[in-house]
């Protein structure tokens, strides 16, 4: 059975998408009691700038101002059946497709070559395809090596509020989307569909009195939201079906969206164009001409008028 995303008939089961565990999930620590000490320039982290949870980590690594101490390759925005490929080829580790890095780690996986996933160059083998580890090892593990001042993006006063909002978003909104653009049953779509936008009318009531989600403060929970809030309009609406409202139908979403935007660490690692290419070009079931839509005509930069939510 041919799927949209490569998954099994299995994962397909009852038209709902199920997506695929972790192989990898090694964890870098600043004291190297795992063996992967947070050292500067030993690791490299493999990235699509269109994929939602690479988003995250190239956001996390901005905000902190690490990357002088962790590499990034970036993938072609366009996977064909032989997974994510680099441009030309990665010049670190010399490979053409991510999947090389994946079987060079461990010659029997056969599973899908995911990004984002972290490669240590010392030992030259993955240590971790974790996604949700790979921002929060940064943010605890990399302290010694973030930039003055960097904001603390998961302080432990607000871990369990942050990890509660962090639940809902991902099973709702950040795959979420994917549940609604994948299913293959009218029930699982409407499933989707309803939980996804009872969400983000929650969080549209949320931050109509906060400036972030959390309050004055970005924290993680903002660096989670947003890569999805940024893909919306483009492609989730139509691509993903996602359509009972756009994100910009939301004043205070899109304020926050936009606000977010403005930041470089967000603003300057969304790329539309990957964003669009992939999506449209790469799930053939969902999409078999591949063609790009050419909108939506949307100013990411108007004003967003949200500074004044905040108290400092
Ligand atoms: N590692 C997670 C999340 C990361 C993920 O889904 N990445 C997507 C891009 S957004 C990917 O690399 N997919 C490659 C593929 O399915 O061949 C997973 O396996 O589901």
């Amino acid at each position: 059975m041919t799927t949209p995303n490569g998954m099994t008939a299995q994962e397909f089961a009852r038209g709902r998408f199920v997506r695929q565990g972790n192989r990898f999930t090694d964890l870098i620590t600043a004291d190297g009691r795992s063996g992967y000490p947070a050292e500067p320039g030993r690791y490299r982290l493999f990235v699509s700038y269109a994929c939602p949870w690479a988003h995250r980590t190239l956001i996390v690594r901005r905000l902190l101002g690490l990357e002088d101490a962790i590499g990034v390759g970036v993938v072609d925005p366009i996977r064909d059946e032989r997974g994510w490929r680099f441009p030309d080829h990665d010049p670190v580790t010399k490979a053409v497709f991510l999947s090389e890095l994946y079987l060079a780690s461990d010659p029997s996986f056969d599973g899908r070559y995911t990004v984002p996933c972290v490669w240590d160059t010392v030992n030259g083998r993955l240590v971790t395809n974790d996604y949700p580890a790979i921002t929060t090892t940064m943010e605890t593990e990399f302290t010694a090596l973030h930039r003055p001042g960097a904001p603390d993006l998961y302080p432990e006063a607000l871990r369990p509020e942050i990890d509660e909002l962090n639940d809902l978003v991902y099973s709702t909104v950040n795959n979420g989307v994917y549940k609604a653009g994948f299913a293959t049953s009218q029930e699982a779509y409407e499933e989707a569909f309803d939980a996804l936008f009872a969400t983000l009318d929650q969080l549209e009531e949320r931050l109509s009195t906060r400036r972030y989600l959390l309050g004055d403060a970005l924290t993680e929970a903002d660096v989670r939201l947003y890569p999805t809030l940024a893909r919306f309009d483009a492609v989730y609406y139509s691509h993903f079906k996602c359509n009972l409202r756009r994100l910009t139908d939301y004043p205070n979403l899109w304020g926050y969206a936009r606000d977010l935007y403005s930041i470089p660490a967000f603003g300057e690692t969304t790329n539309f164009d990957h964003i669009k290419r992939h999506y449209y070009g790469t799930h053939p079931n969902i999409n078999p001409t591949g063609i790009v839509p050419k909108g939506p005509l949307i100013d990411w930069t108007a004003p967003h008028g949200r500074e004044n939510l905040s108290a400092g």
